[in-house]
């Protein structure tokens, strides 16, 4: 480990995306320990939270005669969900915030999806969390939290493209899995798009006992 360029990201690791939340990850919640166990491998670390207005893009309600999953435009939609301000887009309340140094809020442009940390689904438009890791020397980022096929993953891949080594502590996150062929889900899709761009994927046992 490097203590000074390595840094532990934290993905939308919020209620909003756990059992009883409004978009639920199955077993989402699980990654809250686990994520407690990393955190002191680390002498620094940043989060991401969902930060949704009502009404937005993103959301089956705000499209007549649309429901959740369906898409529009390439754009799955969502149930209502990460609210800004609301108690379930706040991180998760049993996280240890000690090492977490920014937090970085994505999807408050009405008519634009984020799920990336780095930029907006345009996939130009920036969240400014490149700036700020680079002028802190960051060199490797570990991602952990929700969802593995959209936050985390397309958070990866941007990571990777940007020129970070990027690792994927798999047991630290969790899919939504979004069917796309037999057998196979947009959790399967990302994980070999990215081990193709050169990701790691490790184990929080790896690091953590
Ligand atoms: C996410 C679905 C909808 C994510 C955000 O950040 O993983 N997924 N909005
Ligand atoms: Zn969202």
């Amino acid at each position: 480990m490097q203590p000074d360029t390595d840094i532990l990201g934290l993905m939308d690791v919020q209620p909003t995306f756990m059992p009883g939340g409004e978009l639920p990850v199955v077993d989402g919640h699980a990654v809250v320990p686990v994520i407690n166990r990393l955190l002191p491998c680390f002498a620094h670390a940043f989060a991401t939270q969902d930060w949704h207005p009502p009404g937005h893009f993103s959301f089956a309600s705000t499209h007549p005669g649309k429901v959740p999953f369906d898409t529009v435009d390439g754009q799955t939609l969502w149930p209502d969900h990460g609210i800004a301000g609301s108690p379930n887009a706040a991180l998760h309340a049993a996280i240890d915030q000690t090492r977490i140094e920014v937090v970085v809020r994505k999807g408050f442009h009405p008519h634009l999806d984020s799920y990336s940390a780095f930029f907006e689904n345009d996939r130009t438009t920036p969240t400014g969390l490149d700036g700020w890791l680079r002028q802190r020397g960051f060199k490797r980022i570990f991602l952990t939290g929700l969802a593995t096929d959209f936050c985390v993953g397309w958070s990866a891949e941007d990571a990777l493209r940007l020129g970070y080594e990027t690792i994927v502590i798999e047991d630290a996150c969790r899919g939504i899995g979004i069917p796309t062929a037999p057998g196979r889900t947009t959790v399967e899709d990302i994980k070999d798009k990215l081990l193709a761009l050169g990701c790691c994927f490790i184990a929080s046992t790896d690091l953590a006992a």
